[in-house]
């Protein structure tokens, strides 16, 4: 983590910091609040389009195991046990993700509902770990959440595609959710909630670097930006300092000063389309099966197989 922090902190011309490191227990609890915002529709329409098509992806895949990267809360790996229970095939379920407390929640509390399931979990990071996993056969691995969006489309995916296709075998599944590229203001509203959440998820990264590597950002003291970037089809977070202020990183060997006005970015998040999205399984392994999405394009979930 220091050498991240390091080496985002120190970037011209603009420093950035890693946004996995968004989701200490805070910032998960408030990822959950976000979900529930009025402005934020990727999850409840993830959830409505998962709801009608659970049934229809189970039958496709007939996963032994489900495995879901960045699983959260945990709560939409369901819809596909509930779906795949009729089916008699799931045996296993393994969640992986970088926050070690809602992970061990996450499984505790499917291994009560689910008694008959093999629940795993794995912390760790889904861009380094996924060796973790072991070698696939009947997986439906799923990324949901547009989290793939969080990866840079053209240096971070294709490899992140590659090493998922690696802990697949011919055959097996992998169901990606995508926030789709649509109308400007709905997206900047979905970034710039009325309540505040997501300025407080955003200044939150701050604290978890302040706590790691006893740093003394003033979390108070930087505005939360969110604007899309049209060419780049992307959401871009930022952290503007309200006035000069110099900030020492004793974990990362660092201090440096922040003028008023400089930003610090602290998240992407990319919108699809299905040819933008398409263009980027080449050469990873995957190919497009199907491609779900809800009446007003809102979101999609491509249902990917690792080819032979
Ligand atoms: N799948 C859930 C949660 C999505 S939020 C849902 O659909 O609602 C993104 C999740 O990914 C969080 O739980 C966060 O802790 C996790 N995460 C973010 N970056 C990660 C990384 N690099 N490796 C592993 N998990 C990560
Ligand atoms: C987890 N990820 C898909 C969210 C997103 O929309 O990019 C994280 C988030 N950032 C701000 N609000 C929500």
């Amino acid at each position: 983590m220091a050498a991240e922090i390091r080496e985002g902190l120190l970037a011209q011309p603009r420093p950035w910091l890693p946004c996995k490191y968004f989701y200490d227990d805070r910032g998960s609890a408030l990822f959950e609040q976000i979900t529930r915002l009025p402005e934020y529709y990727p999850t409840r329409t993830e959830e409505a389009i998962l709801e009608r098509v659970a049934g229809d992806v189970v039958a496709a895949t007939r996963p032994v195991e489900l495995c879901e990267l960045g699983s959260g809360v945990g709560r939409k790996v369901r819809l596909l046990l509930d779906a795949g229970s009729s089916l008699g095939t799931l045996k296993r379920c393994v969640l992986l993700d970088i926050n070690a407390t809602v992970l061990a929640e996450s499984v505790r509390s499917l291994e009560g509902d689910y008694p008959d399931l093999s629940v795993r979990g794995v912390v760790g990071d889904f861009q380094d770990d996924l060796a973790a996993l072991g070698p696939g056969g009947g997986r439906l691995a799923l990324f949901l959440a547009g989290t793939i969006g969080n990866l840079h489309p053209d240096r971070e995916v294709p490899g992140f595609l590659r090493a998922v296709a690696r802990q697949l075998r011919p055959g097996d599944a992998f169901l990606v959710g995508l926030d789709l590229v649509k109308d400007e203001g709905r997206l900047e509203a979905a970034y710039n909630d009325a309540a505040g959440v997501t300025a407080e998820f955003n200044r939150n990264i701050l604290r978890v670097v302040n706590a790691a590597l006893d740093a003394d950002f003033d979390p108070d003291a930087y505005d939360h930006v969110a604007f899309y970037d049209r060419d780049r089809a992307w959401i871009e977070m930022r952290l503007r300092a309200r006035h000069d202020q110099r900030v020492r990183v004793p974990g990362a060997d660092i201090e440096l000063t922040l003028r008023r006005g400089q930003e610090i970015r602290t998240e992407l998040s990319c919108k699809y389309t299905r040819p933008t999205f398409e263009a980027r399984l080449a050469r990873t392994g995957l190919r497009l099966e199907s491609w779900l999405s809800d009446a007003e394009s809102l979101f999609a979930l491509a249902l990917l197989r690792r080819s032979a």
